[in-house]
């Protein structure tokens, strides 16, 4: 079989976000669940591998153009690697606290300050029913906005460009803070790598 989508390494060891996502959840949640994205997106595309051309991004970008059979398969799949190469690469044991640059101006445009952030974040990611993920994008306008996804459906999908995503999924958080999904969500402020979120935001 093909293998065209690759699951990436981990910018940092799998116990560098200690203490706010543990080395287990961690370990699991990229060698089993990102995995397990990959493989079956490689098994979906493998029916249709002209399909191969595009990276995951296009992929679910342009879901109208994907064979109905493999439609489902490649919108969970495709959305679930996208997303986690992007959670992955948002957070960092240098997190820095709070945001910079150009992006920080812009948050204290749009939420007043960095808590109005965090306040409307931890809202929508607490109010996801089930699985999904909370985003901070921007928008059709270029306008900073808080949203939420169902599952593993991306932002793009949507015309909206993410800059930070958090994973409210349990297998993100359930080992270690069990049904309080409200910690994990005010933890993970301490592992997001704002200079990469600079780096989106100004791409
Ligand atoms: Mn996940």
């Amino acid at each position: 079989m093909e293998k065209k989508y690759e699951l990436p390494d981990l910018p940092y060891g799998y116990k560098d976000l200690e203490p706010y996502i543990s080395e287990e959840i961690m370990t699991l949640h990229h060698d089993k669940h990102h995995a397990g994205y990959v493989n079956n997106l490689n098994m979906a595309i493998n029916k249709y591998p002209n399909l191969f051309e595009n990276n995951a991004e296009e992929l679910i970008k342009n879901l109208d153009e994907i064979p109905e059979e493999i439609k489902t398969a490649v919108k969970n799949n495709a959305g679930g690697h996208v997303n986690h190469s992007i959670f992955w690469k948002i957070m960092s044991p240098n997190s820095g606290r709070e945001p910079l640059g150009k992006l920080a101006e812009e948050i204290k445009k749009q939420f007043e300050n960095f808590a109005g952030l965090q306040q409307k974040f931890n809202d929508e990611g607490a109010k996801i029913f089930g699985s999904g993920w909370v985003w901070l994008v921007k928008n059709k306008d270029g306008i900073l906005q808080v949203m939420s996804t169902a599952n593993q459906d991306n932002p793009i999908s949507d015309g909206c460009f993410p800059i930070l995503g958090n994973d409210v999924w349990e297998h993100a958080y359930y080992l270690q803070y069990k049904n309080v999904r409200a910690d994990y969500l005010k933890a993970w402020w301490n592992v997001v790598n704002w200079q990469e979120a600079e780096k989106r935001f100004t791409e």
